[in-house]
């Protein structure tokens, strides 16, 4: 590794810099925003290095606390100058202690240590001169991906249907849609809309869905063994009761012969290890936002590696390409396509698949023109 500086010593991070967007709510996939008058908040972070290598890192669901949240960051930032960007581990034990010790997981804070570990890491492979993954030990050049956030449960039947539709037509092989839809709802609409999704797209494609939670366990027994019975065939059904209740959760998993999947409300990595020891899913959904950054989301994949469980991708496929890419339980990459305007150049779906970057580090860089387009 190149991990020295010019004269010879350590590396040192020399500088965070914050900047928050507020990008559209657009949908790109297949056209179909829920809300298209919507902003999504992000901030973005950019760390220099005295050695002239620079990271970068993002942070959201700050919501309307999304200042705070660039200010935490900076005030985070200020604490790692000095500091060696390689020793990701002693940058968190500093970062946890310097914020009161038993701070966290959970919260503002939390998300603003992830967005450093992540620029750390991007500092890390470049120091390398290889593309993250790479650096993992990786050793696929294709990850599979699915379609996300173009089948929300706020369209309408028609809609949804269509919107499937589009995404076959565009070359994607997988999909993810959601259930417990708004207003008055019975379980007969929540099977009609499913088995409607599946004859629009025919059998091959893998389709999965979200509850976010709305459900109660025997609501989701009872529903998720309804669209067994009428043939869907889902890949996964994802966060089907509260993200904690893990006896919950464990039933549900019990009842279905659909695979369950939840993760990406927990925070830190602590939960994990309760959810798996209870067999509460079947596929753990890692959050790199919540879980704490690139160093703990990798802890992750290994417990639910020993616990023989694939895992999968929350949001940022942009970052989440290189690890579900290079761990040997990594399922398939979230695409959710939120924030890919603040790259120059993102990763792109190919026949269902993504192609790993070539780049040295996360290969991404910020589009000076979406920055100053869209600054908060
Ligand atoms: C989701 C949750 C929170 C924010 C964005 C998207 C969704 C998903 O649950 O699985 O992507
Ligand atoms: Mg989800």
């Amino acid at each position: 590794m190149r991990s020295l500086n010019c004269d010879g010593d350590a590396m040192k991070i020399s500088r965070t810099q914050t900047l928050t967007v507020e990008l559209p709510a657009d949908e790109p996939l297949a056209g179909a925003a829920e809300n298209p008058q919507g902003k999504r908040p992000i901030v973005t972070l950019k760390v220099s290095t005295d050695a002239g290598i620079e990271g970068l890192g993002v942070a959201y669901f700050g919501g309307a606390l999304t200042r705070t949240l660039a200010h935490a960051i900076d005030e985070l930032g200020a604490l790692v100058v000095g500091e060696d960007p390689l020793l990701v581990e002693a940058v968190q034990a500093k970062l946890k202690a310097a914020a009161g010790g038993s701070a966290g997981p959970g919260g503002i804070y939390h998300l603003a240590l992830s967005a450093i570990d992540i620029a750390l890491w991007d500092i890390r492979a470049k120091a390398a001169g290889l593309p993250l993954w790479k650096l993992l030990g990786g050793a696929r050049d294709r990850v599979p991906t699915y379609a996300s956030g173009a089948l929300m449960r706020g369209l309408s039947l028609d809609r949804v249907v269509r919107a499937a539709a589009t995404l076959k037509e565009r070359g994607w092989r997988e999909m993810k849609t959601q259930l417990a839809l708004p207003g008055e709802t019975t379980p007969a609409k929540e099977v009609e809309r499913m088995v409607k999704i599946r004859e629009a797209i025919g059998p091959d494609i893998k389709l999965m869905c979200d509850i976010n939670q709305r459900w109660r366990p025997e609501q989701a027994i009872d529903i998720g063994r309804r669209v067994e019975d009428a043939g869907v065939g889902l890949f996964w059904l994802e966060d089907v009761t509260t993200a904690d209740d893990f006896p919950g959760l464990a039933r549900i998993a019990d009842a279905l012969r659909t695979p369950v999947a939840g993760g990406e409300y927990v925070w830190g990595i602590v939960p994990f290890r309760h959810m798996m020891e209870q067999c509460s899913v079947d596929i753990p959904m890692i959050d790199l936002v919540r879980v704490g950054g690139i160093t703990q989301w990798l802890k992750v994949a290994g417990m639910a590696e020993a616990f023989n469980l694939p895992v999968v991708s929350h949001l940022i496929p942009e970052v989440h390409v290189h690890l579900i890419g290079a761990v040997p339980n990594g399922l398939t990459v979230e695409y959710m396509p939120w924030f890919n305007v603040l790259f120059k150049e993102v990763p792109t779906q190919q026949n269902g698949e993504l192609v790993m970057p070539t780049a040295p580090g996360l290969g991404l860089e910020f589009d000076d023109k979406t920055l100053a387009r869209y600054k908060a």
